[in-house]
Protein backbone atom coordinates (compact mmCIF):
# COMPACT_ATOMS: atom_id res chain seq x y z
CA UNK A 1 0.00 0.00 0.00
CA UNK A 2 2.86 2.52 -1.04
CA UNK A 3 2.36 5.66 0.10
CA UNK A 4 -0.49 5.51 2.74
CA UNK A 5 0.71 7.28 6.05
CA UNK A 6 -1.01 7.43 9.15
CA UNK A 7 -1.25 10.73 11.81
CA UNK A 8 -0.39 9.86 15.00
CA UNK A 9 -1.58 13.01 15.79
CA UNK A 10 -4.67 12.58 18.55
CA UNK A 11 -7.56 14.28 17.17
CA UNK A 12 -10.40 15.15 19.13
CA UNK A 13 -13.45 12.46 19.60
CA UNK A 14 -16.46 12.68 17.03
CA UNK A 15 -19.77 13.54 18.64
CA UNK A 16 -18.34 17.04 20.41
CA UNK A 17 -19.30 20.23 19.93
CA UNK A 18 -18.83 22.37 16.90
CA UNK A 19 -16.32 25.16 15.99
CA UNK A 20 -12.81 23.24 16.61
CA UNK A 21 -10.34 22.69 14.60
CA UNK A 22 -8.67 19.33 14.75
CA UNK A 23 -5.44 19.12 13.40
CA UNK A 24 -5.08 15.52 12.01
CA UNK A 25 -1.75 16.08 9.54
CA UNK A 26 0.40 18.96 10.85
CA UNK A 27 1.31 21.86 8.27
CA UNK A 28 -0.86 22.40 5.59
CA UNK A 29 0.39 20.59 1.87
CA UNK A 30 1.36 22.41 -0.66
CA UNK A 31 -1.16 22.49 -3.89
CA UNK A 32 -0.73 18.93 -5.12
CA UNK A 33 0.40 18.43 -8.82
CA UNK A 34 -2.44 18.12 -11.28
CA UNK A 35 -3.99 14.81 -11.22
CA UNK A 36 -4.36 14.16 -14.62
CA UNK A 37 -1.71 15.16 -16.81
CA UNK A 38 -1.92 18.39 -18.42
CA UNK A 39 -2.69 21.68 -18.35
CA UNK A 40 -1.26 24.46 -15.97
CA UNK A 41 -3.25 26.02 -13.24
CA UNK A 42 -5.69 28.16 -15.62
CA UNK A 43 -6.69 24.69 -17.40
CA UNK A 44 -8.98 22.27 -16.66
CA UNK A 45 -12.24 21.21 -17.08
CA UNK A 46 -15.29 22.32 -15.60
CA UNK A 47 -16.27 19.59 -12.93
CA UNK A 48 -19.33 18.28 -14.33
CA UNK A 49 -22.50 18.03 -11.82
CA UNK A 50 -25.39 16.48 -13.11
CA UNK A 51 -28.96 17.86 -11.54
CA UNK A 52 -30.04 14.92 -9.38
CA UNK A 53 -33.00 12.89 -10.77
CA UNK A 54 -35.84 11.07 -8.98
CA UNK A 55 -35.56 7.57 -7.93
CA UNK A 56 -39.31 6.41 -8.81
CA UNK A 57 -39.78 5.22 -12.71
CA UNK A 58 -35.74 5.73 -13.26
CA UNK A 59 -34.48 3.24 -16.05
CA UNK A 60 -30.73 2.48 -15.43
CA UNK A 61 -29.01 1.78 -18.03
CA UNK A 62 -25.78 -0.16 -18.01
CA UNK A 63 -23.81 -0.20 -21.16
CA UNK A 64 -20.66 0.81 -22.84
CA UNK A 65 -20.83 4.20 -23.97
CA UNK A 66 -18.57 7.19 -25.57
CA UNK A 67 -17.43 9.80 -22.59
CA UNK A 68 -14.64 12.42 -22.82
CA UNK A 69 -12.93 12.10 -19.95
CA UNK A 70 -11.34 15.59 -19.74
CA UNK A 71 -8.57 14.46 -21.69
CA UNK A 72 -9.21 16.06 -25.14
CA UNK A 73 -10.18 12.63 -26.44
CA UNK A 74 -13.42 11.00 -27.06
CA UNK A 75 -13.25 7.23 -25.53
CA UNK A 76 -15.61 5.02 -23.92
CA UNK A 77 -16.84 3.80 -20.57
CA UNK A 78 -19.02 1.34 -19.31
CA UNK A 79 -21.72 4.00 -17.61
CA UNK A 80 -25.38 4.40 -16.81
CA UNK A 81 -27.61 6.13 -18.45
CA UNK A 82 -24.26 7.15 -20.41
CA UNK A 83 -22.56 8.48 -17.47
CA UNK A 84 -19.70 7.95 -15.66
CA UNK A 85 -20.85 8.31 -12.53
CA UNK A 86 -24.09 7.57 -13.53
CA UNK A 87 -27.20 9.96 -12.76
CA UNK A 88 -27.34 11.09 -8.87
CA UNK A 89 -30.65 9.49 -7.45
CA UNK A 90 -32.79 11.39 -4.84
CA UNK A 91 -35.09 9.47 -2.91
CA UNK A 92 -37.15 10.91 -0.37
CA UNK A 93 -36.85 9.03 3.20
CA UNK A 94 -40.68 6.78 3.90
CA UNK A 95 -41.27 6.41 -0.50
CA UNK A 96 -40.54 2.93 -2.02
CA UNK A 97 -39.28 3.96 -5.23
CA UNK A 98 -38.89 1.01 -8.23
CA UNK A 99 -35.51 1.46 -9.97
CA UNK A 100 -35.30 -0.88 -13.26
CA UNK A 101 -31.76 -1.91 -14.50
CA UNK A 102 -31.48 -2.62 -17.78
CA UNK A 103 -28.55 -4.85 -18.31
CA UNK A 104 -26.67 -4.00 -21.75
CA UNK A 105 -23.39 -5.01 -20.84
CA UNK A 106 -21.93 -8.15 -22.27
CA UNK A 107 -22.01 -9.97 -19.29
CA UNK A 108 -24.28 -10.15 -15.87
CA UNK A 109 -24.45 -7.53 -13.65
CA UNK A 110 -26.68 -6.73 -10.28
CA UNK A 111 -26.85 -2.96 -8.41
CA UNK A 112 -25.87 -2.54 -5.16
CA UNK A 113 -27.77 0.30 -3.76
CA UNK A 114 -24.76 1.11 -1.06
CA UNK A 115 -25.63 2.07 2.30
CA UNK A 116 -29.11 1.78 1.37
CA UNK A 117 -31.10 -0.88 4.02
CA UNK A 118 -33.41 -3.01 1.95
CA UNK A 119 -34.75 -6.02 1.81
CA UNK A 120 -32.31 -9.24 0.61
CA UNK A 121 -33.98 -9.66 -3.09
CA UNK A 122 -33.36 -6.15 -3.81
CA UNK A 123 -29.60 -5.71 -2.32
CA UNK A 124 -28.13 -6.68 -5.44
CA UNK A 125 -26.59 -9.40 -4.49
CA UNK A 126 -23.67 -11.76 -6.54
CA UNK A 127 -26.79 -14.48 -6.22
CA UNK A 128 -29.06 -12.00 -8.25
CA UNK A 129 -26.83 -11.27 -10.80
CA UNK A 130 -29.20 -11.06 -14.46
CA UNK A 131 -27.91 -11.77 -17.63
CA UNK A 132 -26.82 -9.59 -20.13
CA UNK A 133 -29.49 -8.45 -22.21
CA UNK A 134 -31.98 -8.59 -20.07
CA UNK A 135 -33.43 -6.37 -16.92
CA UNK A 136 -34.24 -5.88 -13.80
CA UNK A 137 -36.76 -3.81 -11.15
CA UNK A 138 -35.37 -2.96 -7.96
CA UNK A 139 -38.06 -1.78 -5.18
CA UNK A 140 -36.50 -0.20 -2.65
CA UNK A 141 -38.56 0.57 0.63
CA UNK A 142 -36.69 3.46 1.64
CA UNK A 143 -36.77 4.02 5.79
CA UNK A 144 -33.85 5.25 6.65
CA UNK A 145 -32.03 9.09 7.36
CA UNK A 146 -30.67 11.34 4.95
CA UNK A 147 -27.77 10.27 3.51
CA UNK A 148 -25.36 10.00 0.65
CA UNK A 149 -25.36 6.43 -0.64
CA UNK A 150 -23.53 4.95 -3.92
CA UNK A 151 -25.03 2.31 -6.20
CA UNK A 152 -22.44 0.20 -8.23
CA UNK A 153 -22.46 -3.46 -9.55
CA UNK A 154 -21.89 -6.37 -7.23
CA UNK A 155 -21.73 -9.29 -9.69
CA UNK A 156 -19.46 -11.98 -7.95
CA UNK A 157 -15.87 -11.90 -9.96
CA UNK A 158 -17.18 -9.16 -11.54
CA UNK A 159 -17.33 -6.39 -9.51
CA UNK A 160 -13.63 -5.08 -9.59
CA UNK A 161 -13.54 -4.32 -13.80
CA UNK A 162 -17.27 -3.09 -13.68
CA UNK A 163 -16.62 -0.81 -11.09
CA UNK A 164 -13.38 0.58 -12.58
CA UNK A 165 -14.39 0.59 -16.08
CA UNK A 166 -16.90 3.28 -14.91
CA UNK A 167 -20.25 1.86 -13.45
CA UNK A 168 -20.65 3.55 -10.23
CA UNK A 169 -23.02 6.72 -9.33
CA UNK A 170 -24.54 8.42 -6.19
CA UNK A 171 -27.75 8.07 -4.34
CA UNK A 172 -28.86 10.91 -1.68
CA UNK A 173 -31.39 9.87 0.73
CA UNK A 174 -33.53 13.33 1.97
CA UNK A 175 -35.80 13.80 5.00
CA UNK A 176 -37.28 16.43 6.53
CA UNK A 177 -34.53 16.47 9.77
CA UNK A 178 -31.80 17.49 7.35
CA UNK A 179 -34.25 19.82 5.13
CA UNK A 180 -34.89 22.25 8.26
CA UNK A 181 -31.03 22.75 8.67
CA UNK A 182 -30.89 25.29 5.99
CA UNK A 183 -27.45 23.10 4.59
CA UNK A 184 -26.49 24.83 1.39
CA UNK A 185 -28.86 23.49 -1.12
CA UNK A 186 -29.23 23.88 -5.29
CA UNK A 187 -26.02 24.69 -6.93
CA UNK A 188 -24.28 24.82 -3.62
CA UNK A 189 -24.81 21.16 -2.82
CA UNK A 190 -22.22 19.75 -5.18
CA UNK A 191 -21.59 15.49 -4.99
CA UNK A 192 -18.22 14.59 -5.63
CA UNK A 193 -17.54 11.02 -6.57
CA UNK A 194 -14.03 10.37 -6.61
CA UNK A 195 -11.60 7.45 -7.57
CA UNK A 196 -8.70 6.87 -9.29
CA UNK A 197 -8.47 5.33 -12.96
CA UNK A 198 -6.15 4.03 -15.77
CA UNK A 199 -7.06 5.74 -19.31
CA UNK A 200 -5.31 4.46 -22.52
CA UNK A 201 -4.38 6.53 -25.80
CA UNK A 202 -8.10 6.57 -26.87
CA UNK A 203 -9.61 8.01 -23.71
CA UNK A 204 -10.82 4.93 -22.66
CA UNK A 205 -11.26 3.69 -18.88
CA UNK A 206 -9.07 0.42 -18.81
CA UNK A 207 -8.17 -1.89 -15.97
CA UNK A 208 -5.69 -3.97 -14.71
CA UNK A 209 -6.87 -5.23 -11.47
CA UNK A 210 -4.23 -6.41 -8.78
CA UNK A 211 -5.08 -9.18 -6.50
CA UNK A 212 -3.53 -6.53 -4.06
CA UNK A 213 -5.86 -4.17 -5.51
CA UNK A 214 -5.85 -1.87 -8.46
CA UNK A 215 -4.18 1.35 -8.24
CA UNK A 216 -5.09 3.54 -11.20
CA UNK A 217 -2.63 6.98 -12.69
CA UNK A 218 -4.96 9.61 -12.52
CA UNK A 219 -8.08 10.79 -10.18
CA UNK A 220 -11.44 11.20 -11.85
CA UNK A 221 -13.75 13.65 -10.17
CA UNK A 222 -17.50 13.03 -11.23
CA UNK A 223 -15.92 11.69 -14.20
CA UNK A 224 -12.78 14.27 -15.27
CA UNK A 225 -9.52 14.72 -15.32
CA UNK A 226 -8.33 18.05 -13.59
CA UNK A 227 -11.84 19.45 -13.11
CA UNK A 228 -12.25 23.02 -11.55
CA UNK A 229 -15.65 24.86 -10.18
CA UNK A 230 -16.21 28.13 -9.63
CA UNK A 231 -17.58 29.03 -6.85
CA UNK A 232 -18.93 32.22 -5.02
CA UNK A 233 -18.28 33.90 -1.71
CA UNK A 234 -21.06 31.52 0.08
CA UNK A 235 -21.09 28.27 1.92
CA UNK A 236 -21.08 24.76 -0.15
CA UNK A 237 -21.95 21.46 0.92
CA UNK A 238 -19.63 18.80 -0.73
CA UNK A 239 -20.73 15.14 -0.66
CA UNK A 240 -18.02 12.66 -0.82
CA UNK A 241 -17.74 9.21 -1.74
CA UNK A 242 -14.65 7.49 -2.13
CA UNK A 243 -15.43 5.17 -5.50
CA UNK A 244 -11.72 3.93 -5.96
CA UNK A 245 -11.36 0.61 -6.34
CA UNK A 246 -9.06 0.42 -3.99
CA UNK A 247 -7.27 3.60 -3.46
CA UNK A 248 -7.31 5.12 0.20
CA UNK A 249 -7.54 9.14 -0.54
CA UNK A 250 -5.90 11.53 2.42
CA UNK A 251 -8.19 14.45 1.71
CA UNK A 252 -6.99 18.01 2.71
CA UNK A 253 -7.49 21.39 1.40
CA UNK A 254 -3.87 22.64 -0.20
CA UNK A 255 -3.95 25.85 2.09
CA UNK A 256 -5.01 23.81 5.28
CA UNK A 257 -8.56 24.95 5.67
CA UNK A 258 -10.94 23.96 7.48
CA UNK A 259 -13.04 21.33 6.28
CA UNK A 260 -16.21 21.23 8.54
CA UNK A 261 -18.07 17.67 8.65
CA UNK A 262 -21.60 17.54 9.47
CA UNK A 263 -22.22 13.64 8.44
CA UNK A 264 -20.95 10.36 7.44
CA UNK A 265 -22.34 7.69 5.98
CA UNK A 266 -25.41 6.81 7.60
CA UNK A 267 -26.30 10.74 7.78
CA UNK A 268 -25.87 13.44 9.82
CA UNK A 269 -23.36 13.51 13.31
CA UNK A 270 -24.84 14.88 16.75
CA UNK A 271 -22.41 17.66 16.08
CA UNK A 272 -20.46 19.39 13.71
CA UNK A 273 -16.54 18.99 13.85
CA UNK A 274 -13.81 20.84 11.92
CA UNK A 275 -11.18 18.95 10.65
CA UNK A 276 -7.90 20.14 8.10
CA UNK A 277 -7.33 16.04 6.81
CA UNK A 278 -9.96 13.94 6.08
CA UNK A 279 -8.62 9.66 5.69
CA UNK A 280 -11.51 8.46 3.25
CA UNK A 281 -12.07 4.49 3.01
CA UNK A 282 -13.09 2.62 -0.36
CA UNK A 283 -16.69 3.86 -0.57
CA UNK A 284 -16.92 5.32 2.44
CA UNK A 285 -19.04 9.00 2.36
CA UNK A 286 -18.60 11.95 3.57
CA UNK A 287 -20.75 15.12 3.96
CA UNK A 288 -18.74 18.22 4.67
CA UNK A 289 -19.91 22.19 4.68
CA UNK A 290 -17.31 24.50 3.37
CA UNK A 291 -17.34 28.63 4.16
CA UNK A 292 -16.13 30.14 0.95
CA UNK A 293 -17.56 33.87 1.47
CA UNK A 294 -13.63 34.92 1.89
CA UNK A 295 -12.21 33.23 -0.91
CA UNK A 296 -9.97 35.42 -2.70
CA UNK A 297 -7.43 33.12 -5.03
CA UNK A 298 -8.11 29.86 -6.13
CA UNK A 299 -7.58 26.36 -3.47
CA UNK A 300 -6.93 22.85 -4.48
CA UNK A 301 -9.20 20.09 -3.15
CA UNK A 302 -5.80 17.28 -2.75
CA UNK A 303 -4.82 13.86 -2.10
CA UNK A 304 -1.85 14.01 0.22
CA UNK A 305 -0.69 10.72 -0.44
CA UNK A 306 -0.96 10.94 -3.77
CA UNK A 307 0.10 14.46 -4.13
CA UNK A 308 -2.44 14.89 -6.56
CA UNK A 309 -4.96 17.55 -6.41
CA UNK A 310 -8.40 16.36 -7.09
CA UNK A 311 -10.40 19.39 -7.51
CA UNK A 312 -9.65 23.30 -7.91
CA UNK A 313 -12.28 25.73 -6.76
CA UNK A 314 -11.85 29.22 -8.51
CA UNK A 315 -13.48 32.19 -6.76
CA UNK A 316 -15.88 33.64 -9.39
CA UNK A 317 -15.61 37.05 -6.33
CA UNK A 318 -19.49 36.70 -6.60
CA UNK A 319 -21.43 37.78 -3.35
CA UNK A 320 -24.37 35.97 -3.37
CA UNK A 321 -27.58 35.97 -1.09
CA UNK A 322 -27.34 32.69 0.97
CA UNK A 323 -28.70 31.74 4.79
CA UNK A 324 -25.26 31.02 6.72
CA UNK A 325 -25.94 27.56 8.09
CA UNK A 326 -26.30 27.06 11.82
CA UNK A 327 -23.49 24.47 12.61
CA UNK A 328 -22.82 25.12 15.92
CA UNK A 329 -26.04 23.49 17.74
CA UNK A 330 -26.72 19.92 17.45
CA UNK A 331 -27.54 19.10 14.29
CA UNK A 332 -29.19 15.60 15.00
CA UNK A 333 -30.26 12.76 17.34
CA UNK A 334 -28.26 10.02 17.02
CA UNK A 335 -29.65 6.95 18.75
CA UNK A 336 -26.68 5.30 20.52
CA UNK A 337 -26.28 1.36 20.34
CA UNK A 338 -25.94 -0.37 23.45
CA UNK A 339 -24.39 -3.75 23.26
CA UNK A 340 -22.47 -6.42 24.97
CA UNK A 341 -18.79 -5.37 26.63
CA UNK A 342 -17.18 -8.31 24.88
CA UNK A 343 -17.70 -9.42 20.99
CA UNK A 344 -19.68 -12.38 20.42
CA UNK A 345 -17.97 -12.59 16.47
CA UNK A 346 -14.89 -11.70 15.28
CA UNK A 347 -13.93 -11.61 11.73
CA UNK A 348 -10.19 -11.91 11.04
CA UNK A 349 -9.62 -10.44 6.89
CA UNK A 350 -6.96 -12.89 6.21
CA UNK A 351 -4.98 -12.13 3.14
CA UNK A 352 -6.41 -10.92 0.40
CA UNK A 353 -8.61 -14.17 -0.41
CA UNK A 354 -10.40 -14.70 2.60
CA UNK A 355 -12.62 -14.00 6.05
CA UNK A 356 -12.17 -16.59 9.12
CA UNK A 357 -9.69 -18.53 6.46
CA UNK A 358 -12.83 -19.06 4.11
CA UNK A 359 -12.94 -17.72 0.49
CA UNK A 360 -16.87 -16.72 -0.39
CA UNK A 361 -18.85 -19.58 -1.68
CA UNK A 362 -21.82 -18.34 -3.41
CA UNK A 363 -24.79 -19.76 -1.51
CA UNK A 364 -22.69 -21.12 2.10
CA UNK A 365 -24.45 -19.42 5.01
CA UNK A 366 -21.40 -18.79 7.71
CA UNK A 367 -23.57 -18.01 10.58
CA UNK A 368 -27.56 -16.53 11.58
CA UNK A 369 -28.17 -13.34 13.87
CA UNK A 370 -31.03 -12.81 15.34
CA UNK A 371 -33.03 -10.13 14.21
CA UNK A 372 -33.42 -6.81 17.08
CA UNK A 373 -30.41 -7.72 18.75
CA UNK A 374 -27.53 -5.21 19.09
CA UNK A 375 -24.25 -7.93 18.58
CA UNK A 376 -20.89 -6.61 19.18
CA UNK A 377 -18.63 -7.65 16.33
CA UNK A 378 -14.87 -7.62 16.91
CA UNK A 379 -12.48 -6.74 13.05
CA UNK A 380 -8.85 -8.19 13.01
CA UNK A 381 -6.88 -7.65 10.16
CA UNK A 382 -4.48 -10.33 9.02
CA UNK A 383 -2.46 -9.39 6.11
CA UNK A 384 -2.31 -7.11 3.37
CA UNK A 385 -4.40 -4.66 4.83
CA UNK A 386 -5.74 -1.80 4.43
CA UNK A 387 -9.34 -3.66 4.04
CA UNK A 388 -12.21 -1.00 3.95
CA UNK A 389 -14.84 -3.59 5.48
CA UNK A 390 -18.24 -3.71 4.44
CA UNK A 391 -21.21 -4.95 5.83
CA UNK A 392 -25.19 -5.21 3.84
CA UNK A 393 -28.22 -5.21 5.67
CA UNK A 394 -27.77 -2.99 8.64
CA UNK A 395 -25.98 0.86 9.55
CA UNK A 396 -23.19 0.29 12.79
CA UNK A 397 -21.44 2.28 15.43
CA UNK A 398 -17.83 2.25 16.08
CA UNK A 399 -17.11 1.74 19.61
CA UNK A 400 -13.17 0.74 19.43
CA UNK A 401 -9.94 0.62 18.09
CA UNK A 402 -6.85 -0.90 19.33
CA UNK A 403 -3.86 -1.74 17.60
CA UNK A 404 -2.49 0.32 14.34
CA UNK A 405 -3.93 3.57 14.48
CA UNK A 406 -5.55 2.84 17.92
CA UNK A 407 -8.18 5.30 18.22
CA UNK A 408 -11.60 6.45 16.30
CA UNK A 409 -11.39 8.96 13.87
CA UNK A 410 -14.42 11.92 13.46
CA UNK A 411 -15.18 10.62 10.33
CA UNK A 412 -15.91 7.27 11.84
CA UNK A 413 -18.51 8.80 14.11
CA UNK A 414 -22.05 8.29 13.24
CA UNK A 415 -23.91 5.58 11.61
CA UNK A 416 -21.47 3.68 9.57
CA UNK A 417 -21.56 1.06 6.84
CA UNK A 418 -17.94 0.79 5.92
CA UNK A 419 -14.66 1.59 8.07
CA UNK A 420 -11.33 1.26 7.11
CA UNK A 421 -9.53 -1.56 9.13
CA UNK A 422 -5.28 -1.30 8.70
CA UNK A 423 -2.57 -3.49 9.85
CA UNK A 424 -2.57 -4.78 13.63
CA UNK A 425 -5.73 -2.82 13.64
CA UNK A 426 -8.56 -4.87 16.39
CA UNK A 427 -11.97 -3.00 15.74
CA UNK A 428 -14.93 -3.17 17.65
CA UNK A 429 -18.57 -2.42 15.84
CA UNK A 430 -22.15 -2.52 17.21
CA UNK A 431 -24.46 -3.51 15.42
CA UNK A 432 -28.33 -4.47 14.99
CA UNK A 433 -30.68 -5.90 11.96
CA UNK A 434 -34.04 -5.22 11.89
CA UNK A 435 -34.80 -6.89 8.64
CA UNK A 436 -34.48 -10.67 8.28
CA UNK A 437 -32.96 -11.85 5.28
CA UNK A 438 -29.16 -12.71 3.79
CA UNK A 439 -26.61 -10.12 3.93
CA UNK A 440 -23.08 -9.54 3.28
CA UNK A 441 -19.77 -8.97 4.96
CA UNK A 442 -16.59 -8.25 2.86
CA UNK A 443 -13.97 -5.88 1.90
CA UNK A 444 -14.66 -3.02 -0.24
CA UNK A 445 -11.21 -3.08 -1.68
CA UNK A 446 -13.19 -4.45 -4.64
CA UNK A 447 -9.88 -7.00 -5.94
CA UNK A 448 -10.36 -8.48 -2.97
CA UNK A 449 -13.93 -9.17 -2.68
CA UNK A 450 -13.78 -10.93 -5.85
CA UNK A 451 -11.32 -12.74 -4.61
CA UNK A 452 -13.31 -14.49 -2.37
CA UNK A 453 -13.19 -11.77 0.96
CA UNK A 454 -16.66 -12.33 1.48
CA UNK A 455 -18.97 -14.58 3.48
CA UNK A 456 -22.88 -14.54 3.54
CA UNK A 457 -24.87 -14.61 6.55
CA UNK A 458 -28.57 -14.70 7.56
CA UNK A 459 -30.75 -12.54 9.60
CA UNK A 460 -33.59 -14.62 11.18
CA UNK A 461 -36.10 -13.93 13.86
CA UNK A 462 -35.28 -15.81 17.23
CA UNK A 463 -31.50 -17.62 17.63
CA UNK A 464 -28.16 -17.36 16.32
CA UNK A 465 -25.61 -19.46 15.16
CA UNK A 466 -21.85 -19.01 15.39
CA UNK A 467 -19.34 -19.39 12.76
CA UNK A 468 -20.36 -22.50 10.89
CA UNK A 469 -17.54 -22.26 8.40
CA UNK A 470 -14.03 -21.36 9.25
CA UNK A 471 -11.57 -20.34 12.10
CA UNK A 472 -13.88 -20.18 15.75
CA UNK A 473 -14.54 -17.11 17.12
CA UNK A 474 -11.38 -15.09 19.42
CA UNK A 475 -9.13 -17.70 18.00
CA UNK A 476 -7.12 -15.30 16.88
CA UNK A 477 -5.33 -14.19 19.85
CA UNK A 478 -5.13 -11.21 21.88
CA UNK A 479 -6.59 -8.15 20.61
CA UNK A 480 -6.25 -6.00 23.84
CA UNK A 481 -8.75 -4.57 25.86
CA UNK A 482 -11.53 -2.34 24.32
CA UNK A 483 -13.54 0.22 26.01
CU1 LIG B 1 -9.33 -6.51 1.89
Amino acid sequence: MGGYRISRRSVLAAGLAGGALVSVGGAPALAGKPGGGGGGAAAGHPLPVPAPVAADGLTLTARRTAVDLGGGRTGSALTYNAGCPGPTIEVQSGSTPTITVTNGLDEPTTVHWHGLVVPTDVDGQPHEAFPAGTRRAYTLPVQQRASLNFYHPHPHLRTAAQVALGLQGALIVRDAEEAALGLPAGRFEVPLVIRDANIDKQGTLTYNGRASGFLGGVPLVNGVLNPYLRVDRAHYRFRVVNAANSRVFRLAFSDGRPMTLVGTDGGLLEHAVDLSEITLGNAERLDLVLDLRGLTAPVQLVDRDSGWTLLDLRPTQADVSQTAPVLGRQLSVVERLVGPAQPSRTFSFDGMTAINGVRYQMGATSFQVQRGQVERWRFVANGNPPHPVHIHGASFQLVGRTGGRGQLFPWEGGWKDTFLLLDKESVDILIRFDLVGRYLIHCHKLEHEDAGMMLDFEVVEGGSSPMVAGTADGAHGDHGDHG
